[in-house]
């Protein structure tokens, strides 16, 4: 499988969706609909959706049923990238190869980009139950799935305590805690939720929250590597954020040979995790956990 063509299929389909749910409008509101549109089509990779397609094609063998909530994610993230951004969080001006939201609308105008994406991911997410009619439990559950990781108990947690942790004394509980709710637990809720629709068993669940996990965390440490060494060109933003505020990261507490030797370890694990499903069926997972440790934006 070349998991570079395989992505970028997936991303097509998922834009064309998208832009059936965010059109372009005339409506008196449209500046807060052209500032969302600007940053989710801004060039994102889309891996939290196509990971939410790709577990509901594994399990019942199509996407369609999961389509709405992975649009709903790929909302969820692009809200939380734009209040990221903001002056008064990571102060960023550029994300996705663009001017940050804030930089071309106004903070105003940014700040109700991100929850106008908010509210309609979880109105489309609500709508996926509708066009769907049965399933109506595992869709609620898939959406229950979704909106923890992206609450208080998931990414905004690990967002507050991110944003207390500049200039903190080396703490590893706390650094633990930052990366799997900030950036992890969005990802596994990707998963889980494509597979919570799919009618995944248990078993199949737990198994695939494992793989999850362990590639969300070394999402989250290559990030973190890459915000030192990477190539500002190729991730679209400007590198050394980590730094110049002072931030917890896997990086400042462990070393960059230690980080290293983490995501290694990481990508065993999520391999092994997927070990109870059909090996040819399952490849995209593998090729994409290896894509996701070494990738270079
Ligand atoms: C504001 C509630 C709130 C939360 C913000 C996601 C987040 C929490 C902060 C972003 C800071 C950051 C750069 C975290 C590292 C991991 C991450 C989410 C990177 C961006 O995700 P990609 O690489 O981005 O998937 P694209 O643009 O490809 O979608």
């Amino acid at each position: 499988m070349d998991i570079i063509n395989e992505l970028a299929k997936y991303k097509k389909i998922i834009d064309i969706e998208l832009e059936k749910v965010i059109p372009n409008t005339d409506l008196f509101q449209k500046k807060v609909f052209e500032a969302m549109r600007y940053s989710i089509f801004a060039g994102g990779k889309r891996l939290r959706p196509i990971l939410t397609l790709k577990t509901c094609e594994l399990i019942c063998g199509s996407y369609e049923e999961a389509m709405n909530i992975a649009m709903g994610i790929e909302m969820i993230h692009t809200y939380s990238l734009i209040h990221d951004d903001l002056p008064a969080m990571d102060n960023d001006d550029f994300r996705r190869g663009k001017p940050t939201n804030h930089r071309v609308f106004g903070e105003d105008i940014a700040i109700l980009a991100g929850d106008g994406l908010l509210n309609l991911a979880y109105e489309t997410m609500l709508e996926g139950i509708s066009l769907n009619k049965i399933g109506l439990e595992k869709h609620i559950l898939a959406i229950k799935e979704v909106s923890r990781s992206a609450g208080v108990f998931g990414m905004i947690g690990g967002q507050t305590v991110d944003i207390q942790s500049k200039d903190d004394v080396i703490e590893e509980k706390k650094l633990a805690f930052i990366h799997q709710n900030k950036t992890s637990a969005l990802i596994e809720a990707s998963i889980v939720s494509g597979a919570i629709v799919a009618g995944a068993n248990h078993e199949q669940i737990s198994f695939l929250r494992g793989y999850g996990q362990s590639i969300g965390l070394c999402f989250q440490i290559r990030d973190d590597i890459l915000d030192r060494i990477g190539d500002e060109k190729a991730l679209g933003k400007n590198t050394g954020s980590d730094e110049t505020n002072n931030k917890l990261t896997y990086l400042s507490l462990y070393g960059m040979e230690n980080s290293v030797n983490e995501i290694q370890r990481l990508n065993i694990k999520a391999m092994e995790s997927l070990s109870t499903f059909d090996e040819k069926e399952s490849m995209f997972f593998k090729e994409l956990a290896d894509y996701l440790a070494y990738r270079k934006s």
